[in-house]
């Protein structure tokens, strides 16, 4: 057997065959059939490359909080971006979701003035971060009638951008106009969403009015959106509104496309880019259900959007509540495990990733809390700040360093552990079990001390984690504590 394929796992009898020896040296049969390809292989990956970049959704913060988070934060640590609440006004009440209804296009809402957003997408964007705002063009409020957060009066099917009934579909459909079979396509896209008035996206004036909100956020300097519930508006209407734009914004369109349904995110790709649903579910059965081993194929899923136009995610703010078919999701409250999910989602070439920054909460209808989510260097009571964590700034530097460099040397170890480089740019190894696993892995990296960057810091610049050691044959010989994971890189 391969010496490089040595593993010796202590305490690890799920995928121990034979036990580790004394001297530590014993060749363990263990599962070294990987799916993926193996040193001998060429990489499989050369094709479809993720994006370099990563982007964070500062989800509820306010734009004061955001512009110093782009300076103190974000900037400094390689962020490329960050998404932020829906920035018209607004449905008035406590909770988040009243951030969905808009009542006028006014740029004043729960996040903050008009002025304090342009102050913050300026000086993020002078701190290397740019904004993507939340832009929801499918509908406006829910039936219902009273005012909006920045003082404008609205009522049913009539709102002050102007747009009065004949602006809105009308499905005619259950006497209620709400969506109910997401197997019909033009129910889908006619009807409301819940109780939320569905604008008539076909209508050349409506398109305007759209197209006249988001030119207003970009003459503020914001440098892409999110396309909230697209899926609900045909894609040829999205083209059409977005040809009225002066200039090409970054896009990414939440189309929630899990299989078995008629509109496929695929079909928006002609825009720019799509959430990729599927990715979540697979990051909940790889590192809940135990089966890391099948992350291998994940570029080559069939049904997988093309990696360089999904946006992929571990959780957003709908899973998170279990909103928007989220029963499958790992969050915050999964702990380690979620940890490493994201650590994985950091490391892996598959499309352009987010960060989920989340405040902590008890029910899926709870707001925000009213302080800001960081003082000095700490984040506050009652916000997660996941992005601040270590293993999320060291991953971002892992992914800038692994820029471009195909998976090479997969390696999975029974259900739980799995090894894989990107080129001899950067190397990880992902333990998701409850057992110290003491092993050499084999890299491509050239032999030397790395930082363990899951800890944050760099080899040269105070390493927080430990230093390991790749010996001449490029083999990594480390112990991996339970439910951790090891990444270098140049
Ligand atoms: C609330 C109430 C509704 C009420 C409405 C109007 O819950 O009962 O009718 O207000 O009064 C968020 C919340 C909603 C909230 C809405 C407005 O999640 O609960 O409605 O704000 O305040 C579909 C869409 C997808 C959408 C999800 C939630 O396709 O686009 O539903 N996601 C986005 C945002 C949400 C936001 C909205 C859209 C609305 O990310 O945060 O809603 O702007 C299958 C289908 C999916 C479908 C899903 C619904 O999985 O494949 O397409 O997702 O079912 O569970």
């Amino acid at each position: 057997m391969n010496n490089r394929f040595r593993l010796c796992i202590a305490t690890f009898a799920l995928i121990m065959l034979t036990a580790c020896s004394e001297d530590d040296t014993q060749t363990a049969s263990v599962d070294t059939s990987p799916a993926g390809p193996t040193p001998e292989q060429p990489a499989r990956y050369e094709t479809t490359q993720g994006s370099a970049d990563v982007f964070v959704h500062l989800f509820e913060w306010r734009w004061p909080d955001i512009a110093a988070e782009c300076e103190d934060f974000l900037g400094p640590n390689g962020y490329a971006a960050v998404q932020i609440s829906p920035p018209q006004e607004h449905v008035q009440g406590p909770e988040w979701w009243t951030r969905y209804q808009p009542v006028s296009y006014k740029i004043e809402s729960r996040g903050g003035t008009r002025a304090e957003f342009a102050d913050m997408v300026k000086r993020c964007k002078a701190a290397g971060v740019d904004v993507y705002a939340d832009a929801l063009t499918n509908h406006m409020a829910g039936l219902g009638s009273g005012t909006g957060v920045a003082g404008t009066p609205y009522s049913d099917y009539s709102y002050a951008v102007p747009y009065e009934y004949d602006d809105f579909h009308h499905c005619g459909r259950y006497g209620t106009d709400t969506i109910a079979d997401y197997q019909d396509l033009w129910e889908v896209q006619t009807c409301n969403l819940g109780t939320l008035t569905d604008l008539d996206t076909g209508n050349p004036a409506v398109q305007a009015k759209i197209a006249a909100y988001l030119k207003d956020l970009l003459s503020l300097g914001v440098a892409g959106f999110r396309l909230d519930a697209v899926k609900h508006v045909s894609h040829e209407e999205v083209s059409e509104y977005l040809a009225l734009l002066d200039s090409k914004p970054f896009l990414f369109q939440e189309v929630i496309d899990r299989g078995g349904e008629p509109i496929n995110g695929m079909d928006y790709v002609v825009n720019g880019s799509v959430t990729e649903f599927k990715y979540p579910i697979a990051m909940y059965e790889a590192f809940e259900d135990g089966q890391l081993g099948m992350l291998s194929d994940l570029n080559t899923r069939a049904g997988f959007l093309p990696a360089d136009k999904a946006v992929v995610f571990v959780d957003n703010h709908d899973l998170q509540r279990g909103h928007a078919g989220g029963d499958s999701t790992l969050t915050y409250k999964n702990g380690e495990r979620y940890d490493l999910a994201n650590i994985f989602m950091l490391g892996w070439p598959y499309g352009y990733p987010k960060v989920m920054s989340s405040y902590v909460f008890e029910n899926d209808q709870q707001g925000p809390p009213e302080s800001s989510p960081v003082k000095g260097a700490a984040c506050t009571e009652g916000w997660v700040c996941e992005h601040r964590r270590p293993s999320r700034v060291g991953m971002v530097a892992f992914r800038k360093a692994t820029e471009a460099a195909p998976v090479t040397n997969w390696q999975a170890f029974g259900d739980e552990v799995i090894s894989f480089g990107r080129g001899n740019k950067g190397h990880i190894v992902i333990n998701n079990s409850e057992e110290t696993v003491d092993g050499t892995f084999v890299t491509s990296m050239t032999a030397g001390e790395y930082c363990n960057v899951i800890a944050g810091g760099t080899a040269e610049n105070d390493c927080n984690g430990s230093i390991v050691l790749v010996d001449d044959d490029g083999v990594l010989q480390i112990s991996l504590a339970p439910m951790s994971a090891v990444a270098i890189h140049n």
